[in-house]
This record gives C-alpha cells, structure tokens and sequence, in this order.
C-alpha cells in the first residue's frame, strides 16, 4: 500500500511513453506497475503523467547592479512556476562587486527559506572574481550544492575579462562545477547604442539594433574558445540566434563540453513585437533582444536537432509601470529600460502546444527539455524523471485543455504577460512535489515553505570527452603543467 497513487495515466519520460500506475511512498517514487493501491489516489485516466518541469532560467528577488529589484519573490514565483507545471526551479543568486559569494548565498538563502512552494537551488552570478572568490568562495560554493556559475561578458557593472573568464571556468573545471555565461560583445553594444542615441533614436524598439547578432555569435566563438583551451565545461544561455546555435552544434560535434539553452521568447515572439505604440514595446525588451521569423524557425531545428540541451523561460519580471520597466519615468530610454519578461507560467503549455501538437518535437523531447536535461546538467540527481527512487515530482497534463494566456492566469506579481492573447492546448493540471500535491483542482494546495532547497551534485558530462589545447597539454607543451 502506497502513500499516494496516480492510476491510469499515459507516463511519458525522455525515453518511453507507457501506461502504468505510480506508486508514492515518502515522497519517492517506489513503483511503476498496474493495478497499484494507495491510502490517496489521483486519477489520471486520459491524462499525460510527465516528470515535473525543472525552470532552471529564471530571476527571482534578484537585485540588478542598479538596485533594481524584480518583482517576483520565492512565494510568488514559484506558484507561478508551479501553475505551469514546474516542480523544480533554479533562479540566480547574483554577487555584486565588492560583495563576497558566500555573503551573497546567504542572502538568497534568506530570500528562499520558508518562501517557495517547490523545491529550488541557485546558480550563482559572478560578477567579482577576486583572489578570495576564486580561491576560497567559489570551492565553499560547490560544497554546500552551488553547482553551476554565471558570468557576463556585457554589461559594465557586471561584465568580466577573458583573462577572469577563465579563471573561473579553471576553477568550475577543478571542482566539477558547470560555468554558465551570457555571451554578448559589449564593445558592440555600447558602440551601436551612443549612435543610436545621437540620432535620437531612443524608443523601445531600437533596443534590438543596438545588441547585433553579431555581437552574439562573436562572444559565443571567444567564449568557447575560452572553455576548450582549458577543456572546462560551458553553458551559453539564452541562445538567440542561428549564428549561435551552429557555434554549439560545431563545438559539441567536437566533443567540447559546449551546451546551449534557448528561451521562449526566441521561439514564439519577434522584434516586431518590440515596434508597439508609445512605450509599451518596453514589455519585449530582453536581452539578446528579440529577432525575426527566420531566426525562430533556425532555433526550431537546432532545438529538434537537439543543438539545445535547454529550453527555459528566463523569466525576469519587471512590471510595465514605475516599479519596473518605467522606473526612470514615461519618457525613458531603451537604455534606461529593464531587460527581461515574465513567462514562468507559460514556458512548457507553449512549448507543449507550439512544439509536440504542431508535430515539430516528440513527447520525449518535451519531457527531456522540461526536465531531465536540466536535472542532469545541474546536477538535481533525483529529479528530473520518472522512475523507482526519484522525487515524486510529477506534472499531471491535459493535452486537450485549452486556455488563453492571459497575465491575470499566471499566478505571479506581474502586471503583463508577453504572451497574452495567445490560444494554448495542453495544460499541466496537477503538479505534484516529492508526493505533494502543490496545484490541484486549478487551485494551489501547498503552503509557502514546503519547498527545501537542493544541494546539487556536479553536472553530468557523460559524452562530452573534450579535450586540453595541446598549448595546455604538458605532453605537447614542453611539459608545463599550467591547468588541469
Ligand atoms: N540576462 C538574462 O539572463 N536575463 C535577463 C537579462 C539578461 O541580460
Ligand atoms: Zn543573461
Ligand atoms: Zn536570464
Ligand atoms: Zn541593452
């Protein structure tokens, strides 16, 4: 007799789709048969039971450089996490210069306990790598499960050198830690935003000129050749463009440890959206910035292909008023705008409706890019899939529920949604947390805290060989040992 069974439901991994009960018991799972019997049942029958989703891309109570605060908090973003089917998110905890690593994990730590409604752990932003951090910090990071760390190449307050570049990706390597990076040239941003500026050319909309795919692809080539001359593993996040996407694929046909992520907004919206009246093309301002038709369609065959290990939401509220994106007032520059959208809600029912019901990715795809790829690259050993000892982190779907998207259904605190409007079959319906039912009945049935931070495991690099530049390799370099 089991805590808690699902019966009758199609259960879809990244390997399989097959019928079978699950059987829950203190959270795991602890069998997968027919015919199971349990103090508590959910009744699946019609439904799809998948691995409950992983948003391993989202900012959550983070501080820009600025001061600026999104406006979603662990509780809030969570449930909106949770909604859309998420069982799992892993939102950035971002160091600032002149605050130390640990200082900033106990900060977020502050921010996450007793907050959230699902499980979580964090990537760390490094944004000053100093002798300390590199030699103490970011080691006592990977000991207490900060197992992936951030940096930027752009943005002034936040950007690092090639020279810090890898000296972090050299210390990731030695503790087995996984080096994220938001690869944008930042010469070609400044450069191209003070022309656009001389000529008055300030609106919203000029925000995606003045970020160049070529700035993209360019950061991305010095990037992985950063990350293969010291044969470290490297993550470029939020791929934006087809120039990008092929950097991946030709790395990790290499056998590099190269990995990429691609975001919603790439796949479903265009710079077209940016070209709204008065400020409201303010709501679509990310970085990468939006970019055309042909892009979205390149980013659907990579993502088929399989170039892209990641698919995530990079959820980055900030409200369409003076606490957000209006906060240097009506008449703001694009410069002076927030970078970032909400969608936390939506990633997986869009990527469900756009992607398996349009035929251009199989279940297993869906269920791999929900969850189980970014369970192995985080390290989140017991997440991720559906099998006998893993987390019962579940997401019941209705793949024939249709809904409007609308920012009024997405559970968080923000006043827009990037997607609204848009008509989406297949929704998650209950989603489930080590046994718990935390949304049920459209209703959220957990409470604020029943969600525990996961120390995570390294990054599973199975496949990826890589291998030293012969420059690093003591064999062909005259025997200096330089780097492991
Ligand atoms: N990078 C992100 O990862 N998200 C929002 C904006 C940015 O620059
Ligand atoms: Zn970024
Ligand atoms: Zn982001
Ligand atoms: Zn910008």
């Amino acid at each position: 007799m089991f805590d808690l069974v699902i019966t009758g439901g199609t259960v879809v991994t990244a390997a399989d789709t097959f019928r079978a009960d699950i059987g829950i018991s203190e959270g795991r799972i602890a069998a997968l048969g027919l015919g199971l019997e349990g103090a508590d049942r959910i009744d699946a029958t019609g439904k799809l039971v998948l691995p409950g989703g992983i948003e391993a891309h989202c900012h959550i109570a983070q501080e820009s450089a600025t001061g600026g605060m999104t406006s979603d908090d662990y509780t809030s973003g969570s449930i909106s996490a949770a909604f859309g089917g998420n069982s799992c998110f892993v939102p950035f905890a971002a160091q600032h210069r002149g605050m130390g690593v640990t200082e900033t994990l106990d900060l977020y730590d502050s921010r996450a306990q007793g907050a959230s409604v699902i499980d979580y752990g964090y990537h760390l932003i490094v944004a000053d790598p100093t002798e300390k951090v590199l030699a103490e910090e970011l080691p006592a990071a990977f000991e207490r499960g900060v197992t992936s760390f951030k940096v930027f190449m752009t943005y002034d307050l936040m950007k690092i050198d090639d020279k810090q570049f890898l000296d972090i990706l050299t210390v990731a390597k030695t503790h087995g830690a996984l080096t994220m990076v938001h690869a944008e040239n930042s010469g070609m941003i400044a450069w191209m935003t003070e022309r656009l500026m001389a000529g008055g050319h300030t609106a919203p909309r000029y925000h995606a000129p003045s970020h160049p795919a070529l700035a993209e692809s360019e950061a991305m080539n010095r990037a992985i050749s950063l990350a293969k001359l010291v044969d470290a593993p490297l993550l470029i996040v939020h791929v934006s463009t087809p120039e990008g996407a092929a950097l991946v694929s030709q790395a990790r046909l290499e056998g590099a440890k190269i990995f990429g992520e691609t975001c919603s907004q790439y796949l479903f919206l265009t710079r077209d959206d940016l070209d709204r009246p008065g400020m409201e093309g303010a709501k679509f301002m990310c970085s990468p910035p939006l970019r055309d038709v042909a892009t979205q369609e390149a980013l659907w065959r990579h993502l088929q292909a399989g170039t892209f290990s990641l698919f995530s939401s990079d959820h980055a509220p900030y409200r369409y008023d003076e606490t957000g994106k209006l906060s240097n007032g009506p008449d703001a520059t694009f410069k002076q705008i927030a970078n970032g959208m909400p969608g936390i809600g939506v990633r997986l029912p869009l990527l469900f409706s756009e992607g398996v019901n349009k035929g251009r990715i199989t279940l297993q795809q869906f269920a791999a890019l929900s969850a189980t790829n970014a369970a192995r690259l985080y390290g989140l050993e017991r997440k991720g899939s559906i099998a006998v000892g893993m987390d019962a982190d579940i997401a019941i779907w209705d793949p024939e529920e249709t809904r409007i998207v609308s920012a009024e259904n997405q559970h968080d605190n923000m006043d827009y949604s990037a997607f609204e409007g848009w008509e989406v079959t297949g929704w998650p319906v209950v989603t489930l947390s080590r046994g718990q039912r935390v949304i049920a009945d459209g209703k959220l049935v957990a409470e604020p805290g029943h969600g525990q931070y996961v120390h995570r495991a390294r990054p599973d690099l199975t496949g990826h060989p890589g291998h030293r530049a012969p420059e690093l390799d003591p064999a062909t370099n005259f025997g200096a040992e330089i780097a492991p």
